[in-house]
């Protein structure tokens, strides 16, 4: 059959289609790949894709890291001991953790020295590194200027850390980590304090949150 016989219309059998081979129709499926094999072959051929699942391992030094213990919550004044020309109170107003921070408002004449410290119950310190704590003042300060005692004596009478407040800012809230070095006496801190080593005329002082952590 040629072309003018396609033209015209083909009415005979299928086998007709194929005189000289005797193929049929039929069998066109087993010599070519079906069009749903076709579409399925999404891989390169004799690379094969192997679906992989991996689980991180649990990070557990991120889950150290977060590990402290809570100093003191400032949520009442410090008043273990209180210098002369020092008025501590706790303070509902200005504060960065729960409902009060410690504040110390500090006359002309005060002296350097103790400007006041607050009893907490006995803390084992020496898992610890860092000493973290919110503080402001009410005025610029430079480095040194004030420390935060840690002592395992009432009134910080005989500091086992005399922790040295960088400069800051004044009035502006701000958190230090302060690395307390060597920890392993610091096992039994009842209690903590502000020092004054400069006399820095009259200023507002603000504690909050002081806490020991192993990471800064
Ligand atoms: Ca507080
Ligand atoms: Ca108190």
């Amino acid at each position: 059959m040629g072309y003018e016989g396609l033209k015209s219309g083909f009415s005979g059998s299928r086998e007709d289609l194929f005189p000289t081979t005797g193929a049929v129709l039929a069998d066109l499926a087993t010599i070519m790949p079906s069009l749903s094999q076709l579409t399925e072959q999404h891989s390169v051929p004799g690379e094969t894709a192997t679906p992989s699942l991996s689980i991180p391992a649990p990070a557990v030094s991120v889950a150290t890291g977060l590990t402290w213990l809570l100093i003191e919550d400032c949520e009442d004044a410090w008043d273990e001991y209180v210098q002369a020309n020092v008025t501590s109170t706790a303070d509902a107003g200005d504060k960065i953790v729960g409902t009060a921070s410690s504040k110390l408002d500090v006359a002309v004449d005060a002296a350097v020295g103790r400007l006041a410290t607050e009893a907490i119950p006995s803390k084992d310190l020496s898992p610890y590194k860092y000493l973290k704590v919110w503080v402001k003042s009410s005025i610029a300060l430079d480095a040194g200027d004030l420390d935060i005692l840690l002592d395992d004596h009432a009134e910080c009478v005989s500091p086992l850390k005399e922790l040295a407040i960088p400069a800051l800012s004044a009035d502006t809230w701000t958190q230090l980590a302060l690395d307390m070095g060597d920890t392993s006496g610091l096992t039994a801190i009842i209690s903590i304090g502000i020092d004054m080593n400069t006399d820095k005329g009259a200023f507002i002082w603000h504690t909050d949150q002081v806490r020991a952590t192993e990471s800064p």
